[in-house]
């Protein structure tokens, strides 16, 4: 994958991303940050009052008058203590809930985008992303992105701020002891930096071997029949397991990376307590430090040493959530070339149908040969243009061209006159019926099939358009009739009764133009006879351009269009091609058996 052939536009930081998608959460988030501020503060206060304890009740001077008359500060102090653990707690629980409420918000809001942006893009964007890549960025690395709104953001507050806070009080208490200890915190911070460069690189490689290995899970579940049919469930599975291992090796590695630093971490972590014992001892027995600030100071070591081990797991929480983040992004603010130009001329009536290609080229954007060359004709509204040619000849190209799957590389498409860039696309293709070479059909009802483009079908039009795509036969034969399921987990249907569907869903939203990409191809004759009977008296006004192979297809068309190579070879009536002597000539006398 090339990176132009993406359609990315500017990406902003990863900040400006999540600030903008916490709209609407915003004040909520940040009361969420305040509140884990407040909570990390508070925790100094415990050790706070310990040591006032100490100090005043058991070892200053006047500790035993002070126990004696001051019972009233005594249990003021234990009160303090236990009032401000409850509150602490009470805000513990309210910030957990708002991270973890702020972070789903978040999610919903993304993956509502994403799979707008998704459904949104065009043919290019599906010819470069791979569907198991696509699923891996809206289900696996969203995650990643939550879990560092939800944990690692308020895992970074609570550590910054439990440590500076702590700090500063004991640089209240004692400065020069603080000084000491504080020593260690840049060995840490330079560790922790070879770290991260360590564990960037690797998460970006794990995240590739899951999309890899998602995406042959996926193409071997849908592709499924193939594997069966040629037997290579073995080598199938041997080729996931290969890609599982590399997978889990790298996860093994990304984890183990952690553990080459961890000793020196926890070896600066653990010198604190050391270096509190000796240089505060020395200062007690000088009589610099009270035995109550003491306890304040190794009661409070963990605060500063903490943090110090979490940046750990933070930077590497943080490295996935950039590894995970870029690929989402980039999903995120994709925009299709292909979308409505700003002066796009508004048509919000039906079109007449009119379709005209004047010297157009097109050639695939990864593709190397230009697939059209040079082509003009017209159909008129109503009209009935055949497509016939050799396999790769560039037929299914060519209609693609007119809903603007793809843009042409020379020359105009024009419907109704009108050049179809500058027409919206959305009236475009309301105004298109288009049943594709490969029928897809959803997971639904049959009955739900037909209408997908139209909603409010009436049951009795459903039924009109399966008649007439010689549908309703078979359909009727079904257990529910047009309430069958059919699809992916429904009830089987061949490949001509699958046609049959599709062309009834796309006449059910009455186009002006109705494309029919070889929907025939897999119907008996006897069928197909039915279905170009019935295609000539439609109930509406409709322009019809219909790629087939067999003459009884082509042969009632207003005009046959023979394509070669990209090139109009031969174009005319029925009979005209027959004079002609030529390719039409030499199909129609091999299908009839020089009948002719
Ligand atoms: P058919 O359906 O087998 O009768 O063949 P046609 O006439 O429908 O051929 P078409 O238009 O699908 O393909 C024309 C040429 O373009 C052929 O050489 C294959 C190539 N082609 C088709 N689709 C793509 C695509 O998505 N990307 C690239 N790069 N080339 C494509
Ligand atoms: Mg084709």
């Amino acid at each position: 994958m090339d990176s132009t052939s993406k359609a990315t536009a500017s990406i902003p930081s990863r900040v400006t991303w999540v600030w903008t998608n916490l709209k609407g959460k915003r004040a909520f988030y940040c009361l969420g940050i305040m509140g884990s501020i407040t909570f990390n503060v508070m925790q100094l206060t415990i050790p706070f009052f310990v040591a006032k304890l100490i100090d005043t009740f058991i070892d200053g001077e006047n500790a035993a008058y002070n126990l004696e008359h001051n019972r009233n500060l005594f249990y003021f102090y234990i009160a303090a203590m236990v009032g401000l653990t409850l509150i602490r707690t009470m805000i513990v629980y309210g910030t957990g809930m708002i991270f973890e409420s702020a972070s789903q918000w978040f999610l919903y809001k993304i993956r509502n985008e994403l799979y707008d942006k998704v459904q949104r893009q065009d043919m290019n964007f599906y010819n470069t992303y791979r569907t198991g890549d696509l699923m891996t960025r809206m289900t696996g690395d969203l995650d990643a992105v939550r879990h560092m709104i939800a944990w690692v953001i308020k895992t970074i507050i609570e550590s910054v701020t439990l440590y500076a806070a702590t700090m500063v009080y004991f640089f209240f208490m004692d400065w020069q002891l603080a000084l000491i200890l504080l020593i260690i915190s840049p060995l840490i911070f330079i560790v922790i930096l070879k770290f991260r460069k360590d564990v960037g690189p690797k998460h970006a490689l794990l995240r590739e071997k899951l999309s890899g290995l998602n995406t042959n899970a996926q193409e071997n579940i849908s592709g499924n029949r193939v594997v069966k049919a040629f037997a290579r469930e073995k080598y199938e599975m041997e080729k996931f397991d290969q890609g599982n291992k590399e997978y889990s090796e790298t996860n093994k590695k990304t984890a183990l990376t952690w553990l080459k630093y961890y000793p020196a971490i926890e070896t600066f972590a653990n010198l604190m307590p050391i270096i509190l014992l000796v240089v505060g001892g020395i200062f007690i027995i000088n009589g610099r430090l009270t035995k109550g600030e003491f306890a304040a100071f190794s009661g409070l070591i963990w605060a500063i040493a903490n943090p110090m081990r979490n940046l750990g797991s933070i930077m590497n929480e943080f490295q996935r959530f950039k590894a995970a983040s870029a690929k989402v992004m980039e999903i995120y603010y994709s925009e299709p070339k292909i979308k409505d130009a700003p002066n796009a001329v508004d048509r919000p009536d039906r079109f007449k149908g009119k379709v005209e290609f004047k010297n157009v080229s097109f050639k695939y954007e990864d593709g190397k040969l230009p697939v059209l060359e040079n082509l003009s004709f017209t159909v008129e509204p109503g009209e009935t243009l055949a497509i016939m040619g050799e396999t790769g000849c560039g037929k299914t190209s060519l209609i693609h061209l007119i809903p603007r799957f793809y843009e042409v590389t020379g020359g105009q498409v024009l419907v109704d006159g009108t050049d179809v860039r500058e027409l919206k696309l959305q009236q475009l293709r309301k105004n298109i019926g288009l049943a594709t070479q490969e029928v897809l059909l959803y997971s639904d009802t049959i009955d739900g099939n037909i209408a997908y483009g139209d909603d409010h079908l009436p049951k009795n039009e459903v039924v009109k358009f399966a008649r007439y795509s010689a549908a309703s036969d078979f359909i009727a034969k079904m257990p529910e009739g047009y309430d069958t399921i059919i699809g992916e987990r429904g009830v089987g249907l061949s490949g001509g009764q699958k046609q049959r569907i599709s062309l009834a869903r796309a006449l059910a939203i009455r186009p002006a133009i109705l494309i029919l990409d070889d929907t025939t191809s897999a119907v008996d004759m006897e069928t197909e006879k039915e279905i170009q009977e019935s295609l000539k008296h439609l109930d509406f006004p409709c322009t019809k351009i219909i790629i087939a192979q067999r003459i009884s297809t082509t042969k009632n068309a207003d005009k046959i269009m023979v394509l070669k190579d990209g090139h109009i070879l031969e174009m005319g009536t029925h009979e005209e091609l027959i004079e002609k002597k030529g390719y039409y000539r030499s199909i129609v006398d091999l299908q009839t058996g020089g009948e002719q």
